[in-house]
């Protein structure tokens, strides 16, 4: 995974911070484990990155920190479910490789900026 790579290429579209769980891989159920993550929309990929702390939107830089992990939004389906937790403002995103991911947040425009900006990637990955 190429980050410096994707950075210099393409439009880095969102960045903030939300709380994150993974809970599947390859199709494959896994054990809740909600953590703090900052995450950054840019080009086709949602990347993931640890120690939101030391991060914040007006300081974040690309080169300054590793990525914890990244999804390809290419044919992924994103969809609202508060229905598979106890939190509010919860959406599920899963990838064509079967990779599921819950992301949440407490502030309720907040999370729906982020819904729509996502949405919109895979629209127009849909089109291509
Ligand atoms: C889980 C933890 C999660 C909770 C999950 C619990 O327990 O409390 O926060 O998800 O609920 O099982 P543990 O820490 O023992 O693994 P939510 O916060 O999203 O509700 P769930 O099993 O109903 O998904």
């Amino acid at each position: 995974f190429e980050l410096t790579f994707l950075m210099r290429s393409q439009e880095l579209e969102k960045a903030g911070l939300l709380n994150k769980t993974k809970i599947a891989e390859g199709g494959r159920k896994l054990r809740k484990n909600w953590s703090p993550s900052w995450v950054v929309l840019v080009g086709n990929s949602l990347v993931f990155f640890k120690d939101p702390k030391s991060q914040t939107p007006s300081n974040w830089k690309p080169g300054n920190s590793r990525p914890e992990s990244s999804v390809d939004l290419r044919g992924a389906q994103l969809h609202w479910a508060n229905e598979l937790s106890s939190k509010k403002n919860v959406f599920k995103l899963r990838t064509v490789t079967g990779n599921e991911f819950l992301l949440q947040s407490e502030t309720d425009s907040l999370i729906k900026e982020w819904y729509d900006t996502i949405q919109n990637v895979i629209d127009r990955l849909d089109r291509e």
